[in-house]
C-alpha cells in the first residue's frame, strides 16, 4: 500500500507531557502545574517533571525521529514560557527554546508543525478566570502574536487548539482534566471561547506567518447507533454534533449545529456580536485526531440516559475500542460534506499499552503494530478515495506525561525509562521508520 510522493510521516508530541524543567529559565506555573500539585489528581502523584526532559534532550529526540526516518514533527509550544504570566513581559529564553528547536528539526530535514495551545494555561489566567473569561482570548492573541512572529519564519505549518473538546469538557464539566471544573454552561461557555481566541489566532497565523498555513485539531469520534431504531440514530446524530460539528461547523463558517444547540437550551453560550464572523477564517488544513468511536443506544425514546456500548474484546488498555473503519468513516464524511477543506492530517493516532522492557532488553508491542497498521490501511483508503490527507502523526514519538494518568499510560513508538530518561525503540518504531521509509504499508 503505497502513499502518494510527498506524504509526510510524522510524531506528535504536546510541550507539558514531554518538556519537564517546569521551573528553568523563567517558565511561569501553568494550570497543569497547579492541578498536579493537588492530591488525587494524578495518577502514582506523578507531574510534568521529569516528564521526558526534552526540554535538555530535544537534540536527542530529533536523532531518535532522524533514525525513525521521520519527516515532519508535531509539537507545541508552552504559552507559560513564553509569557510566564499569561499577559505580562515576553520571556526571550522561552522563545529561545522554540527556536532553538526549530532550527534543531529544520537542520534534520524535520518539517515542524506547531501547536499554539496544547492545554497548559498559565495559571496567572485562570486565577482571572481562565477561558471562560473573555480577557483570555485577547491574552491567547498576545501571545500567539509573540510566537508566531517569532517562529513564523521558519514554521509555515501552524494549529491553533488541540482539542478544544477536551479543553472545554474534560477540563470544565467532567473535572479530569486541568483546571478541574464540575460546570456544564461554563464548559459550553469555555466551547465558545475557544472558538473565538480560534479566529483571532488564524488572523494572526496569516498575518505573522509569511506563506504560513493554519488549522486546528479536533479529536473525533465516529458516532454510530446501535440498533437501527429512530432513537438510536438520533443519540448517534446527537453526539456527533456535540463532538464532532459544535467543534467543526463554527470555524468553517457554519455556525452550530442545531441538535447540538438546542439539547444545550438553557446553558447556551453568550454569543457576541461579530464572533461567529470572526471564528469563521476558514482552515487552511484540518487535524484529525481520532482514536476510537462511540455506539450510542436509546432504550427510552429519549426519556432516560444514553447506553454506550463497544466490543469489550477489542479495547486498548486504556478501555478504548480499537476500530480504524471510525477513522475511515470520519475522512468520508469530512470530504464528502465540508469540500472547502483542502487538507487534512491525522495529526495524532496510537494506542497505550502497558509496556515492559524484556529481558532481551526490547519492547516487544505487536499489539501496536497491528493497530497502526490498520489504521495507516484505513487513511490509505480514504486517500485511494480521494480525501486529501497529507500526513500522518503518530501519538507518540515516545511515553511521556498522559495526564490524569501520569506516567502509568504508555503511548509511545519509543519507550521511556522515566528514571533514566533513556529511550528504547520498540518494535512498534522500527516497524514504524519501515513505513516511513518506503512511503508504504509493508506486507
Ligand atoms: O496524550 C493525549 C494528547 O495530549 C491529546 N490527545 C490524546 C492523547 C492520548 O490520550
Amino acid at each position: 500500500m503505497q502513499f502518494p510522493q510527498g506524504f509526510l510521516w510524522g510524531t506528535a508530541t504536546a510541550s507539558f507531557q514531554i518538556e519537564g524543567y517546569t521551573q528553568a529559565d523563567g517558565r511561569g506555573e501553568s494550570i497543569w502545574d497547579r492541578y498536579c500539585a493537588t492530591p488525587g489528581k494524578i495518577v502514582n502523584g506523578d507531574t510534568g517533571d521529569p516528564a521526558c526532559e526534552s526540554y535538555v534532550r530535544y537534540p536527542e529526540d530529533i536523532a531518535l525521529m532522524q533514525e525513525l526516518g521521520l519527516n515532519a514533527y508535531r509539537f507545541s509550544l508552552a504559552w507559560p514560557r513564553i509569557i510566564p504570566d499569561g499577559d505580562g513581559a515576553i520571556n526571550p529564553r522561552g522563545l529561545d527554546y522554540y527556536s532553538r528547536l526549530v532550527d534543531a528539526l529544520l537542520e534534520a530535514g524535520i518539517r515542524p508543525f506547531a501547536t499554539l495551545y496544547h492545554w497548559d494555561l498559565p495559571q496567572a489566567l485562570m486565577d482571572r478566570g481562565g477561558w471562560g473569561n473573555r480577557a483570555t482570548i485577547d491574552a491567547f492573541a498576545r501571545y500567539a502574536e509573540a510566537a508566531v512572529s517569532h517562529l513564523g519564519d521558519r514554521v509555515k505549518d501552524w494549529m491553533t487548539f488541540n482539542e478544544p473538546w477536551c479543553v472545554s469538557f474534560i477540563g470544565h464539566y467532567i473535572g479530569r482534566h486541568a483546571p478541574g471544573l464540575q460546570d456544564h454552561r461554563l464548559a459550553i461557555q469555555v466551547s465558545h471561547n475557544l472558538h473565538v481566541a480560534h479566529g483571532r489566532g488564524m488572523q494572526i497565523i496569516r498575518q505573522c506567518s509569511p506563506g504560513g498555513r493554519g488549522g486546528i485539531v479536533l479529536n473525533m469520534e465516529a458516532s454510530y447507533p446501535m440498533m437501527d431504531t429512530e432513537a438510536d440514530h438520533r443519540a448517534a446524530e446527537l453526539n456527533h454534533q456535540q463532538f464532532n460539528r459544535w467543534f467543526l461547523d463554527p470555524v468553517v463558517g457554519r455556525g452550530y449545529p442545531p441538535a447540538a444547540w438546542e439539547s444545550y437550551q438553557g446553558e447556551l453560550p453568550d454569543v457576541e456580536p461579530g464572533d461567529m464572523e470572526l471564528i469563521d477564517q476558514g482552515l487552511d488544513f484540518l487535524g484529525l485526531n481520532y482514536y476510537s468511536r462511540k455506539v450510542l443506544h436509546d432504550p427510552s425514546g429519549g426519556e432516560g440516559p444514553i447506553l454506550h456500548r463497544r466490543d469489550e474484546n477489542n479495547v486498548t488498555v486504556r478501555d478504548w475500542e480499537i476500530y480504524p473503519q471510525g477513522m475511515y468513516d470520519l475522512l468520508a464524511w469530512l470530504h464528502r460534506d465540508y469540500p472547502e477543506i483542502p487538507e487534512i492530517y491525522i495529526t495524532e493516532n496510537g494506542m497505550a499499552r502497558d509496556d515492559v522492557v524484556g529481558a532481551d532488553g526490547q519492547v516487544h508491542d505487536p499489539e501496536r503494530i497491528e493497530f497502526l497498521k490498520q489504521h495507516f490501511a484505513a487513511a490509505h483508503a480514504a486517500i485511494q478515495d480521494g480525501v486529501p490527507v497529507r500526513g500522518y502523526f503518530v501519538w507518540s514519538l515516545m511515553d511521556n506525561f498522559e495526564w490524569a494518568f501520569g506516567t502509568s499510560s504508555r503511548f509511545g513508538v519509543t519507550y521511556t525509562d522515566f528514571e533514566t530518561q533513556q529511550r528504547i525503540v520498540k518494535d512498534s518504531g522500527r516497524w514504524y521508520a519501515q513505513v516511513a521509509r518506503a512511503n508504504a504499508i509493508p506486507d
